[in-house]
């Protein structure tokens, strides 16, 4: 088949839930994918910053594929080998007191809402029912019915109700707004995405993640980082909170802890958060199966050994400064920290940011707008320099004349 055979067969048998660009992807390797006509690309999106370590990493592979021939899931009900020694692994790594190991990004952002309830309960004393999560404008969360009650994202919204209650919205970027919701003492915790990536790469002020954790200390309130797209060498250092020296009570990771090879997620938070948790309150079924304890061990290896955060840092300023030198008049932002990185397109064409994206696809760089006029530019942390200014070329070429 062709590439317009296996779109047609996804139109006809799969939910219209997303509108991809018209490429047909089989192959990957490093910071290439390949489509079903043979064709390479450079992934400039790199599946939303999972596959932070490169398409099928070698090492991933082989231990994904070797657990996956001894035992793969045993369920909660029993423990394996490998559970135990990836949470004190990943727990001494990001230097906390215990992990609660889950799939995808948003069920850790749902298990981290629901231990922080449960924390203003037993711990801050909140009256029971009463505990609100102060949120911010335009975050992007994950898609489940909880977490879209708390989006201000009307498409996420709309004719999913009814919502779930007790989230306060204040607008990102923004630590006075923080502090006046964090007047109301049935606070417990404040979730914040320390870039926001959906948004369109939205980087706050500096200093802005330190005022909140201060007045988060302050309001005894839980700092909630999710660092599902941030996090794991994305911005050039390992956590972006890292850049301001803050550390969340409660940290959150998804995606790029398992390279992209299966939905591996996890929160961190130390015993005095996480030990409101007890036996049969929370889980799920494949939650710290073998083979994902296995294969996020290997991916947080290859991040530190391959010193993919600080790549990330140097290849990131350099695609920032080839972008504004560009001084391309259809470019009227750049913007991003490390390898997570976007432009805004200055066109009156609602289209023009998705036209750009399609002739970036014929020049062989994969990536596709968001909130329209945005523009995300996220290659794997394992793009070479050469690679870098390759991509920029396509992007230039692609812009077309000034
Ligand atoms: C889609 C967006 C990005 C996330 C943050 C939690 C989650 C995500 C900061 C939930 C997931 C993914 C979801 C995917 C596309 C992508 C995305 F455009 F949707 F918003 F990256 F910006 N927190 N983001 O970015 O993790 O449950 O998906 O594992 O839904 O289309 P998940």
């Amino acid at each position: 088949m062709n590439t317009h055979q296996y779109i047609e067969l996804e139109h006809r048998y799969s939910a219209h839930n997303y509108h991809p660009l018209p490429v047909v992807l089989s192959r990957g390797e490093g910071p290439y994918v390949w489509d079903v006509e043979g064709k390479r690309y450079l992934d400039f999106l790199s599946g939303y910053s999972a596959v932070n370590q490169g398409h099928c990493h070698p090492r991933l592979v082989n231990a994904l594929v070797e657990q996956a021939s001894k035992l793969t899931l045993t369920s909660r009900a029993f423990h394996s080998d490998k559970l135990g020694v990836y949470a004190e692994f990943i727990t001494q790594y990001f230097g906390y007191d215990k992990v609660l190991p889950m799939n995808t990004g948003v069920e850790a952002v749902e298990t981290a809402i629901k231990i922080t309830r449960k924390w203003g309960y037993e711990v801050k004393g909140i009256p029971d029912g009463q505990a609100k999560i102060v949120v911010c404008e335009h975050n992007f969360h994950g898609r489940t019915s909880t977490v879209i009650s708390f989006s201000s994202d009307p498409t996420a919204r709309t004719h999913f109700g009814p919502y779930m209650p007790g989230f306060i919205t204040i607008p990102y970027n923004d630590a006075a707004a923080l502090e006046e919701a964090l007047q109301d003492d049935t606070v417990a915790g404040f979730l914040v995405e320390p870039i926001q990536g959906e948004a369109g790469v939205v980087v706050p002020e500096d200093g802005y993640l330190a005022k909140c954790k201060s007045l988060c200390e302050q309001h005894r309130v839980l700092f909630m980082a999710d660092e599902i797209q941030t996090g794991l060498a994305r911005t050039g250092k390992m956590l972006a909170c890292d850049h301001e020296r803050v550390r969340p009570d409660v940290l959150i990771l998804g995606k790029a802890l398992s390279g992209g090879l299966l939905p591996i997620s996890a929160v961190l938070a130390d015993e005095e958060v996480m030990d409101c948790i007890h036996p049969g309150e929370h889980g799920s079924t494949f939650g710290g199966n073998p083979l994902a304890c296995v294969v996020a061990m290997e991916a947080l290896k290859v991040l530190r050994e391959e010193r993919l955060a600080e790549r990330a840092a140097e290849l990131g300023e350099l695609f920032r400064s080839e972008l504004r030198t560009m001084n391309h008049p259809l470019i009227s932002l750049v913007r991003g920290k490390g390898l997570l990185n976007a432009i805004v397109i200055n066109d009156p064409d609602p289209d023009a940011a998705w036209n750009l994206c399609l002739r970036m696809k014929e020049g062989g760089l994969l990536a596709k707008p968001t909130h329209g006029d945005k523009i995300r530019l996220a290659p794997t942390l394992v793009i070479t320099r050469e690679q870098i200014l390759n991509a920029t070329d396509i992007l230039y070429t692609s812009l077309g004349a000034k």
